[in-house]
């Protein structure tokens, strides 16, 4: 085997993420396979395929530098679907394979795509060393509450008392709250969108792509037949003003079919008011996704979750939590560029022998 002749021979990896030169003319046809699609009519999974072709022109990558890859689960049928590389691989390692692959191919833009137990039950232990090393892929948590492919079991992420065919007399499960575990694992990118509010979920898988490191957008998913409308509260376009609540970077927090709420800050302890006589604007908590002590609790509201004032908190969509920090696929082609300046040209025979050596009669 020929040994690698010099240290810039590896240098040409540092090349990251290929936005290209080249004239791409896609639209999201061009990412559409000719695959049937086999989910059940009416799945929330039918959307997000839909907005993610949406975004695949726009992000300026070519097709063929595009992978996707998924565990198991109903959600990881999503690369059949899509005209780019994939892998459909293992249950809950999903992970593990696309940081192997952004380590030895920095030049793709990968993709991730898991269901809630996938990504939390069987994967969880993946799911958070991926987050804390901070390895640069995008990584699409559909979030449905349900064991959808087995047929309705519950998840880590169905609340408590929830009838499903695996809890008959309701869970006891305390479930995660997956934007609360991945600031707890130093996740550098944590946002909330949802299947059935297309144009803020385009925006957020264009932001996921923006992002350098490990973007974890967690997306409220319906399973039509084994959870139909965990989410409605959020996703119902009625009482989606009251309920939910859009972060803005750099703008106060406010929500409400009239604008007419917001969220301010007492110290550290959140508190939703009623805009007018004693609140105005200037009074609310302004989004600084940089902060994390503010992520986390807006992680938090959750269930729940009320203020002081007993008002029902609202539940937080958009970016929680964006910040640099060192990725792990750079730091491990680092690691390799320094050894090997260091060391000169290796020599895997002289490895494999190792510094003793002897003979078996
Ligand atoms: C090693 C292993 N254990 C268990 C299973 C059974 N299994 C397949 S998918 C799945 C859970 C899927 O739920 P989720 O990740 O939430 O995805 P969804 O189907 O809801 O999209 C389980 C437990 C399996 N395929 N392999
Ligand atoms: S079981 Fe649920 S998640 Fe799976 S395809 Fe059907 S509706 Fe979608």
């Amino acid at each position: 085997m020929e040994a690698l002749k010099t240290p810039t021979k590896i240098n040409t990896f540092l090349s990251d993420t290929a936005t290209t030169d080249r004239e791409l003319d896609y639209s999201s046809k061009d990412f559409s396979s000719d695959q049937d699609v086999r989910w059940c009519p009416g799945c929330g999974d039918y959307t997000i395929l839909k907005q993610v072709q949406n975004v695949m022109p726009d992000i300026g990558v070519p097709r063929e530098n595009i992978v996707f890859i998924s565990g198991i689960g109903c959600a990881a049928r999503f690369p059949y679907y899509m005209e780019t590389f994939g892998v459909h691989s293992i249950h809950g390692r999903a992970p593990a394979m696309a940081t192997g692959l952004k380590v030895t191919r920095p030049d793709l833009s990968v993709w991730v795509i898991s269901g809630d137990g996938d990504s939390l039950s069987i994967g969880g232990n993946h799911f958070a060393h991926m987050l804390r090393r901070n390895v640069n892929l995008n990584f699409l948590l559909f979030n449905n509450q349900i064991y959808g492919l087995t047929k309705g079991q519950y998840s880590p992420t169905t609340p408590e008392g929830t009838t499903t065919k695996s809890s008959p007399f309701g869970s006891i499960d305390h479930p995660f709250n997956p934007l609360t575990f991945s600031l707890g694992a130093d996740g550098s990118f944590v946002a909330r969108a949802m299947d059935r509010d297309p144009k803020h979920l385009q925006q957020m898988l264009k932001r996921a792509h923006e992002h350098q490191g490990t973007s974890m957008l967690e997306i409220y998913q319906n399973c039509i037949v084994f959870n139909d409308g965990a989410f409605e509260l959020f996703t119902d376009k009625k009482s989606r003003p009251r309920e939910t609540i859009y972060l803005e970077q750099d703008k106060p927090m406010i929500f409400g079919k009239d604008n007419d709420k917001g969220i301010r800050l007492d110290g550290l302890k959140p508190e939703v008011v009623e805009l007018g006589d004693n609140w105005s604007e200037d009074d609310l908590w302004i989004h600084d996704e940089k902060d994390s002590t503010k992520a986390f609790l807006l992680s938090k509201f959750f269930e729940h979750a009320t203020g002081e004032n007993g008002i029902k908190f609202p539940r937080p969509f958009g970016v929680l939590y964006a910040v640099d920090r060192p990725r792990y696929d750079e730091e491990v082609i680092r690691q390799v560029n320094h050894a090997a300046m260091s060391n000169g040209s290796p020599d895997l025979d002289s490895l494999l022998r190792g510094k003793e050596t002897w003979t078996v009669e």
